[in-house]
């Protein structure tokens, strides 16, 4: 994978000229979103650069031991003063999303602020006016995109242990646990530099998979035993999460996560989604396919979404029976395709 010189060159002299930094993510932060963006930050901050990275809202708890996320700024928290440093900052970051408008109000304060954009990530088809975008698809993490940048703009020196956590973070999310979209020979080279800090492998994928509450590994149980459907016809199956559920299972942000992958196990199942219902008639969307099935094709289709090849997201304004419906008129419109993936 080959970064383009124009734009590191682009980059370099950005950081050079510049010295506010507003560092930004997607909603509902992921490991990589929080690893990338703390990586960044603390990369800038080294060279005497005024950083702050702003999330639209907080990451789920597994990933807040991630040192640096405690200067974080959460948009719907902290909501003055991140407004006021997305006012400040020369440029501002992307990091992990490809198109600003995905970020409700915060999108909108950076698609209007008209400042410098730098788009580092690694979903397709990027819809952002970036002055330089570093957009590879091929990468598995935005991780591993800031990895390569920082290399080719000659700040590796500056990766401290904690730096290579956050990147390692960051990849091993993305991957779960370097299992899907990790074949390429290139990654493990970067996986090896990172482990060179001596960063703590085994702690980072206890933190990170080993962190269950009881009342979510019951949760999960209850999904896989009553709210689980397979077809075998389409080599698809569904799960469910309901409000009431989650009422019963003291429901936190991020309890159903990973969750989704779970029916992959299951022989013949291509495409697999999770419903999980909000208030106010809202339902959100997982879905996760293996080989060339395109999840986020299907989604964007179907629920208002899109994604990766693999692993997509969407939602759709309606009660859980009537989203559970549009999948399945979903499944025979793509009959032929899940058939032969
Ligand atoms: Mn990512």
């Amino acid at each position: 994978m080959k970064l383009r010189t124009a734009d590191i060159k682009g980059i370099q002299e950005i950081i050079e000229q510049y010295q506010v930094f507003a560092i930004t993510t997607h909603t509902n932060p992921d490991g990589d979103a929080v690893g990338s963006t703390i990586a960044l930050a603390s990369i800038l901050q080294q060279l005497d650069k005024d950083v702050q990275v702003i999330m639209p809202n907080d990451c789920p708890i597994f990933l807040k031991w991630i040192r640096g996320y405690e200067n974080i700024l959460l948009f719907d928290k902290h909501n003055k003063q991140a407004k006021e440093f997305l006012n400040k900052a020369d440029v501002i970051f992307c990091l992990d999303y490809n198109n600003p408008s995905r970020l409700e109000t915060m999108g909108d304060i950076i698609i209007k602020n008209n400042k410098p954009l730098i788009l580092i990530d690694h979903h397709p088809e990027p819809i952002c006016d970036a002055t330089h975008m570093i957009s590879e698809t091929k990468a598995c993490s935005t991780a591993e995109l800031v990895y390569r940048t920082l290399t080719h703009l000659g700040y590796e020196h500056l990766i401290t242990q904690d730096i290579a956590s956050a990147l390692y973070t960051g990849i091993i999310t993305d991957t779960g646990g370097l299992i899907h979209n990790s074949g390429n020979p290139e990654l493990y080279e970067i996986v090896a530099k990172l482990m060179r800090y001596d960063i703590d492998k085994d702690f980072i994928h206890d933190q990170i998979f080993n962190v269950y509450s009881y009342e979510r590994m019951k949760l999960m149980g209850l999904v896989l035993k009553d709210n689980f459907e397979f077809f075998p016809e389409y080599n698809a199956a569904f799960m469910y999460i309901s409000i009431e559920n989650q009422k019963a299972h003291n429901f936190q942000l991020g309890d159903s996560e990973g969750l989704v992958n779970l029916p992959l196990a299951v022989k013949d199942i291509t495409l697999c989604a999770l419903f999980t219902e909000y208030p106010n008639k809202m339902i959100k969307i997982s879905f996760r396919s293996k080989r060339d099935f395109p999840a986020n094709q299907f989604s964007a289709d179907f629920f208002n979404g899109g994604g990766h090849l693999n692993a997509a997201g969407g939602r759709i304004e309606s009660s859980l029976p009537e989203a559970i419906s549009v999948f399945k008129k979903g499944l025979e419109t793509y009959k032929t395709l899940l058939n032969n993936s």
